[in-house]
């Protein structure tokens, strides 16, 4: 799919002591690790499923991410970032049919939307962002290979299911084919069997060996799209091998990092993982999700409909960068509560920044710059690195504007460390 523009990323001094090491909360061991220690970072982020967005919990999750990116970006690191739009699945197809539009259109348009949030919030672009539907023949090829490598079985489906092929069942993963599947999430077979059913999983579906199996390749049912299979029939693919193909073919197995919000480590993380295992190459490294927001006391979802948009807020004339300030100042693995105060703070925080850039002179920045890099660098801490700034812009703007001891182009300088590393355009 066509991504969105890429923002000018300023180039900023380095630090005279070399780059800093970039360490993230693994989640499957909950250590602090260094997921790319080498020249190159390749990581993958799941993408929207194109309705409802973008939303500013799946926002908060798009600029965690991009903070790493910079990170990544800034320790000198060659970084590929691959993606997805999940443009054809259950909940998709739901909505379309609920509201009695078309599922293409309503993809398209979502899709549009959220590339329009990106840019306007400065969010680097995937260097390769793929759609569901446009991965078809590779999930299908994928499948293929699992069926023949026995790590894949074929279901029966009901009377009136199958197309002009009905013989050909549904496809599932056999997990049992995959000794290191529960490796990355680490959780009981209990937990594991609640949010499967939770979150999208079919745990009663009859025939399946395993009530964990994930659905691989669904045969075509009346009234839904379906693509040619090949030797699986007509059909579309399960959510989790649509992952794990369009990953590996971004960035080659195995590969550095894979990421999204919280609600993506069990199943979905822990299926793909298994699925890149098993087709040859071993899946991501290290797992990395941030905290979900709520609102109105629940986290924010598209079932429940408490949602606020970043393009609502940004058509009553809220600056993106407010936004953007807004959401970075809760740290990325904490789950917390959108109010109004988060946008009025974010707002008045840009102010002042921009205040205390918009003089001939300002203090020297350089410690402050040091700061939000180390800040940056331990975790994503962005809390921190915005108490930097705001101490470096409350002394610019202490005792007014352009003092003696204020050093010419500091005001250039920090602006540009701002942008780069915390994609903030002042
Ligand atoms: N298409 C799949 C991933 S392959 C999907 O989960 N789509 S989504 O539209 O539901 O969510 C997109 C991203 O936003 C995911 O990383 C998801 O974990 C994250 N997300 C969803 N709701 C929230 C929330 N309330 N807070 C933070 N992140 C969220
Ligand atoms: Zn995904």
């Amino acid at each position: 799919m066509r991504s969105w523009p890429a923002p000018q990323i300023p180039e900023i001094p380095r630090p005279a002591d070399g780059p800093a090491a970039v360490r993230v909360h693994d989640s499957t061991t909950g250590d602090l690790v260094e997921a790319a220690p080498g020249a190159t970072a390749r990581f993958y982020v799941c993408g929207i499923t194109p309705y409802d967005a973008t939303h500013l919990g799946h926002a908060n999750t798009y600029l965690a991410f991009d903070l790493l990116h910079r990170a990544w970006l800034d320790a000198g690191k060659d970084v590929t970032y691959a993606s997805n739009v999940t443009d054809v699945d259950d909940p998709l197809l739901e909505r379309a049919t609920a509201t009695g539009v078309d599922w293409q259109e309503l993809a398209a348009e979502q899709t549009a939307l959220y590339r329009e949030d990106m840019t306007a919030l400065g969010v680097i672009p995937p260097a390769t962002w793929t759609g569901a539907v446009e991965s078809v023949p590779a999930v299908v090829a994928a499948v293929e290979h699992m069926l023949d490598t026995g790590a894949a079985y074929r279901v029966p489906v009901e009377p009136g299911a199958g197309g002009d092929d009905p013989g050909l069942g549904d496809v599932y993963a056999d997990l049992s084919a995959d000794p290191s599947f529960g490796e990355v999430s680490r959780l009981d077979s209990r937990t594991m069997a609640e949010l499967f059913a939770e979150r999208g999983g079919d745990p009663e579906r009859e025939g399946k060996k395993n009530a964990l199996d994930p659905l691989l390749w669904r045969r075509e049912r009346p009234g839904e799209p379906a693509w040619d299979g090949g030797r699986l029939g007509t059909g579309r693919p399960g959510w989790h091998v649509e992952c794990a193909v369009i990953a590996r073919d971004g960035l080659g197995l195995p590969f550095d990092l894979q990421g999204g919000g919280a609600d993506l480590l069990f199943p979905h993380h822990e299926m793909s993982t298994s699925h890149d295992r098993v087709l040859g190459g071993g899946g991501a490294r290290v797992h990395l999700h941030a905290g979900l927001v709520a609102y109105q006391g629940e986290k924010m979802s598209k079932s429940r409909g408490n949602l606020v948009f970043v393009s609502a807020l940004r058509a009553d004339g809220v600056d993106p960068m407010a936004i953007r300030l807004a959401l970075l100042a809760h740290h990325y693995r904490t789950e917390w509560e959108w109010t109004g105060d988060d946008l009025r703070t974010g707002a008045e925080r840009l102010d002042r920044w921009r205040s205390a850039v918009s003089g001939n002179g300002a203090p020297d920045p350089a410690a402050m710059v040091a700061a939000v890099r180390a800040a940056v660098a331990d975790d994503l801490d962005a809390p921190t690195a915005l108490a930097a700034v705001d101490a470096w812009a409350a002394e610019a703007l202490d005792g007014g504007r352009d003092t003696a001891d204020d050093l010419e182009g500091a005001p250039g300088l920090a602006a540009r460390a701002v942008d780069a590393l915390l994609g903030v355009r002042l």
